[in-house]
C-alpha cells in the first residue's frame, strides 16, 4: 500500500490551536453554536477535538503495519468493558492541560463536560475490564496488536433500586451519539449460520461444502486504542450485526415489506445485547450466534485484509497468535480449520498444526459450572460443518489418548470433548485445551489448580502447555487517571517514569518511613474522600462521612464471593452496638461502601442485594448505632464510579472462599491506590500478600486445601451455628425479621441455605473474618502505622501492572517484539 494522501497536520497543541478545533468541530461537525449547544453537543464536540489529535498518529500506525507487516496478536474477547473514553484520550495524549485551559478560556468546564460521556458497558465485569486494560497495555509498549469483540447496542444493565430490590434497565449507551467510533460499512462481512453440508469428490479427493441456510452482515467499527504519550494507536475492531441486502431484496421482491422488516430485525439481533450473566453463561443460542459470528468476522477480516496477497498460509503461525479470552471465542478453532481445509485447500493434518499453533487459550474459572458448554443438537443446527469438525478434532484427539495411555475408557470419557451427560454436549473448555498451544491461568493459585484439578487430565497430557499469567491492571486508568493527587505526590517522589514501569514505585519504599510523606499521603486519600462524597451526594443522594473509615465491597455479586460475609459482620456490629456490648463513642467508625450487580436471573444474588439494602436502612436509621456505624450501596456500580471509589477507601473487601476467585482485579487496583486488604489466600491476594508483607496484609479464612477436605470429609455448617453464639445471634437476627419489618419469611430462603447447605462456606469462616476485622480496627486506630502500611502496599504493588501481564504473555505465549510507530 502507498501512501498518496498529503498529510494534514494535526491541529496545533497549543490553547489557541484547541479552541480553533473545538469551535471548528462545533459548528462544522455539531452544527451548533456555542451559546445554542446543549451540554451533548459540547461533549461531542470536545470528544471529536480530541480524537482529531490522535487521528494521524493513528493513520501512520495502520499504514506501518500495512508496510511492514510483522507477527502481532488478535485479542479475541467477547466482552471489553471500557470505561469512559475521554479522559484516557486525554491523558495518551497528553492535552488534559491544553484542553482544561481551553475550554475554560471558552467559560466550558472540563469537568462538567466529561461527566456527559455514557461510558461504553461493553462486558459484565473482571473478564471485560481485563481486556479493555490488556489493550491499553499492548498500545503502550508498542505492540503491533488489534482487539476484536462485539458492538453491543445494549451494554450491561443500568441497575436500581425499588423497595431495595434490583431493577434493570436497558443501556441505550448509544443514544447521544458515539463520538469514539468509526464505522467501516464498506468492510463488511457475511456470516452464515444453519443449513447443510455436502460431500463431493474432487480428483479422488473428499472435498465437504457448508451450504448455510441464513447468513448475516458483519459491520466493523473501529476504536482508537491509544498507548500513553507514545505515538502509537492500535485498533479495537467491534462487529455490528445487520441483514443482508440480497435477504431483503428476495422477500422485497415478494411485496411483504413486513416480513422483509422483521428478518432485518432478527439478523440485528445478534449484537442488541450483552448478556448479564457473569461467570456462569446461559446456553442461550443467540449467546452461541453471537460468539460464532464476532469470531467468523475477525478471523475473516485477518485473512483478506490484514494478510497480503500471496501469504503462504503455512507460515500463519509466524504471523499471528489468536488469543481466546475465556471459551467465548473457542468456536474460532474450528472455523480456522473450516477455512484451511475447506475453502484453502490444505490436508486436515497440516491445518490442524496452523490451528494449533496460532491459537491460544486463557481459562477465568474454577467454577465448573462456569466452563461453556454447547448442546450437540443446537451446535448441529446452527453449525453444522462446524459439528462434524468438532467430532474428527475429538477422534483424532482420542485416538491419540488411547495410543499413549491405553484403552482406559474412564479416562477417553472423561477427556472427551463431547460430553454424553446429561446431554450430548461440546465441552467448550476440552475444544480449548486440545486446539491450542498454550493455556494460562490468571494467577498462581488459579494456574495451579487448574493443572491440579480443574484441566487435571489435559495437564498431565501435555504439561508444556500450561503456563500462568497474573492478571495486571493499567496503571494509566487506575492511578494516573482515577488518582490525580497520588500520581502527583508520586511523581513529585520519583519522577512519573512509573506510568510505564509500574515497578518503579518500589522507590517509595524509604518514604513509608518519612512522616511528612505520609502525611502528604493521606492528606490525599482525605481528598480522594471529600470527591466521593460530592459523587455520591450528587449522584446517588447518599451522605458518607469523610471522616469515618472506608471499608468497601464492589464486584459482581455472587455467592462464591462471600457479599453475605460482609453483611454477617455488619449485622453482628449492628447487634453488638444496640444492644451496648460496643460503645459508639469509642469504636472505630466505618462507613461500608458495596458495590454489586447480579444477573438478572440469579434469584439468590438477587435476594442477597434486598438484604445489603434491608440492613443498610435499618443500620443507618437507627440513632445509636449511625453514630458509628453506616452502609452505603449506590445502584449501578461501574467503571466511572470505580474510578472515584477506589481511591477513597481505605479497606479493601477481597472475601471469596479459598479456591474460587480465579484472581480477581479490583484486589489490585485497591492496593495500588493505598487501601489495605482485607483477604482469604484466594486468587491474585495470594501475590498480593506476599508482596506487600504479612504485616501490611489482613487474611483469615480456610486455605484452599482445607476447605477441600472440610468438604470433603462432609461440611455441615449448622454446627458453626451451633458453636458459635455470635453467629447464632448474627443469623437468629436475619431470622427474626429485624430487617424486614418483622416479616420472617424475606430472608428465610437466605437463612436456610447458609444454615443448610452454604455452598462458599460463609459460616465456616465466620469467626476468622470477625477476628480479622478487629484487627483492622486496632490497625486503624494508629493512623501513622496504618498510612506506613498504605504506602508500602502501593511501593510493592507495581507488579500488578497489567503491563508486566502483556511482558509475561509476550514472554511465555506470544513471542512478538515492540515495533515503535515512526514519525
Ligand atoms: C473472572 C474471574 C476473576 C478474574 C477475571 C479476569 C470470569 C469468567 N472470570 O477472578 O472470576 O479476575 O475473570 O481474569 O468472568
Amino acid at each position: 500500500m502507498t501512501e498518496t494522501t498529503p498529510l494534514i497536520a494535526s491541529p496545533e497543541r497549543t490553547v489557541e490551536g484547541f479552541v480553533r478545533q473545538y469551535l471548528r468541530e462545533l459548528t462544522y461537525t455539531q452544527g451548533t453554536t456555542l451559546e445554542r449547544a446543549s451540554t451533548n453537543d459540547k461533549y461531542l464536540a470536545l470528544a471529536r477535538t480530541v480524537r482529531s489529535y490522535l487521528m494521524s498518529r493513528w493513520n501512520r500506525t495502520v499504514t506501518q503495519q500495512f508496510r511492514h507487516p510483522g507477527r502481532g496478536v488478535a485479542y479475541l474477547s467477547a466482552e471489553y468493558l471500557l470505561g469512559r473514553q475521554l479522559d484516557n484520550a486525554l491523558i495518551a495524549s497528553g492535552l488534559e492541560a491544553v484542553a482544561e485551559e481551553a475550554l475554560t478560556s471558552l467559560g466550558l468546564s472540563l469537568d462538567e463536560l466529561r461527566a456527559a460521556e455514557v461510558e461504553p458497558g461493553l462486558g459484565n465485569g473482571g473478564l471485560g475490564r481485563l481486556a479493555a486494560c490488556f489493550i491499553d497495555s499492548l498500545a503502550t509498549m508498542n505492540i503491533p496488536a488489534v482487539g476484536y469483540g462485539i458492538r453491543y447496542e445494549y451494554g450491561i444493565f443500568r441497575q436500581t433500586f425499588v423497595d431495595g430490590r434490583q431493577v434493570e434497565e436497558p443501556d441505550s449507551w448509544l443514544d447521544n451519539g458515539s463520538p469514539w467510533e468509526i464505522a467501516r460499512p464498506e468492510q463488511e462481512v457475511e456470516i452464515s449460520f444453519g443449513g447443510h453440508t455436502e460431500k463431493t469428490v474432487v480428483d479422488g479427493a473428499e472435498q465437504i461444502t457448508w451450504v448455510p441456510g441464513w447468513s448475516v452482515l458483519a459491520i466493523p467499527y473501529n476504536y482508537m486504542v491509544p498507548g500513553y504519550l507514545n505515538g502509537r494507536v492500535n485498533t479495537l475492531r467491534l462487529w455490528s450485526a445487520r441483514a443482508t441486502h440480497a435477504f431483503d431484496l428476495k422477500i422485497f421482491n415478494y411485496g411483504d415489506y413486513a416480513e422483509a422488516v422483521r428478518s432485518q430485525t432478527f439478523a440485528e439481533n445478534i449484537t442488541k445485547v450483552l448478556y448479564p450473566e457473569d461467570s456462569t453463561p446461559q446456553g442461550k443460542e443467540l449467546r452461541l450466534q453471537q460468539q460464532y459470528f464476532f469470531v467468523a468476522a475477525s478471523l475473516h477480516d485477518f485473512f483478506e485484509r490484514l494478510l497480503e496477497d500471496g501469504f503462504d498460509l503455512h507460515d500463519l503461525p509466524e504471523r499471528i497468535t489468536f488469543q481466546l479470552n475465556d471459551t467465548h471465542p473457542v468456536i474460532a478453532i474450528p472455523e480456522l480449520m473450516r477455512i484451511l481445509v475447506d475453502l484453502k485447500g490444505m490436508t486436515w493434518d497440516e491445518a490442524w498444526e496452523i490451528t494449533r499453533q496460532c491459537f491460544a487459550y486463557t481459562c477465568h474459572t474454577l467454577l465448573p459450572e462456569a466452563l461453556e458448554v454447547w448442546p450437540v443438537e443446537l451446535m448441529s443446527r446452527l453449525l453444522p460443518r462446524h459439528m462434524e469438525i468438532i467430532y474428527r478434532i475429538n477422534e483424532e484427539f482420542l485416538a491419540q489418548v488411547r495410543e499413549r495411555l491405553g484403552n482406559d475408557e474412564m479416562l477417553v470419557r472423561r477427556m472427551s470433548i463431547i460430553a454424553e451427560h446429561p446431554e450430548r454436549a461440546v465441552r467448550m473448555a476440552f475444544l480449548a485445551s486440545v486446539g491450542t498451544s498454550k493455556i494460562n491461568g490468571v494467577a498462581e493459585l488459579h494456574s495451579q489448580l487448574l493443572r491440579d484439578k480443574v484441566l487435571q487430565d489435559f495437564a498431565a497430557f501435555w504439561p508444556e502447555k500450561f503456563t500462568n499469567v497474573t492478571n495486571g491492571v493499567t496503571p494509566r486508568r487506575f492511578v494516573r487517571l482515577s488518582n490525580p493527587g497520588l500520581s502527583n505526590l508520586i511523581t513529585e517522589a520519583i519522577g512519573d517514569g512509573w506510568v510505564t514501569d509500574l515497578e518503579r514505585l518500589r522507590e517509595l519504599e524509604p518514604l513509608a518511613d518519612d512522616a511528612e510523606f505520609r502525611r502528604r499521603f493521606r492528606e490525599v486519600k482525605r481528598a480522594n474522600k471529600d470527591r466521593l462524597v460530592d459523587l455520591l451526594a450528587k449522584r446517588d443522594g447518599i451522605a458518607i462521612d469523610p471522616e469515618t473509615m472506608l471499608d468497601v465491597m464492589v464486584k459482581r455479586l455472587h455467592e462464591y464471593k462471600r457479599q453475605l460475609l460482609k453483611v454477617l459482620h455488619v449485622v453482628s456490629t449492628y447487634d453488638r452496638l444496640r444492644s451496648g456490648e460496643l460503645d459508639p463513642a469509642s469504636v472505630v467508625h466505618r462507613t461500608v461502601v458495596f458495590g454489586a450487580k447480579a444477573a438478572p436471573g440469579y434469584k439468590m444474588a438477587k435476594e442477597i442485594i434486598a438484604l445489603i439494602n434491608h440492613v443498610g436502612a435499618c443500620v443507618n436509621g437507627d440513632p445509636v448505632v449511625s453514630q458509628a456505624l453506616r452502609v452505603a450501596f449506590p445502584a449501578n456500580y461501574n467503571v466511572t464510579v470505580a474510578e472515584t471509589l477506589v481511591p477513597a477507601a481505605d479497606l479493601s473487601e477481597q472475601i471469596s472462599l479459598a479456591g474460587k476467585e480465579a484472581s480477581g482485579t479490583g484486589n489490585m487496583k485497591f492496593a495500588l491506590n493505598g487501601a489495605l486488604t482485607v483477604g482469604t489466600d484466594d486468587g491474585a491476594n495470594v501475590e498480593i500478600r506476599q508482596l506487600v508483607g504479612d504485616d501490611n496484609f489482613f487474611l483469615f479464612g480456610l486455605t484452599e486445601p482445607e476447605a477441600s477436605a472440610i468438604q470433603e470429609a462432609g461440611y455441615r455448617p449448622s454446627s458453626y451455628y451451633e458453636q458459635n453464639s455470635s453467629l447464632r445471634r448474627t443469623l437468629d437476627l436475619i431470622a427474626s425479621g429485624e430487617f424486614s419489618g418483622g416479616d420472617r419469611s424475606t430472608f428465610e430462603p437466605i437463612v436456610s441455605n447458609l444454615l443448610y447447605e452454604d455452598r462458599f462456606m460463609v459460616l465456616a469462616d465466620f469467626q476468622s473474618y470477625m477476628d480479622a476485622q478487629e484487627r483492622v480496627d486496632t490497625a486503624y486506630r494508629d493512623q501513622d502505622a496504618w498510612s506506613r502500611s498504605t504506602v508500602l502496599n502501593v511501593a510493592r504493588s507495581g507488579f500488578f501492572s497489567s503491563d508486566r501481564s502483556m511482558q509475561d504473555y509476550l514472554d511465555r505465549i506470544w513471542h512478538v517484539s515492540p515495533s515503535p510507530v515512526e514519525d
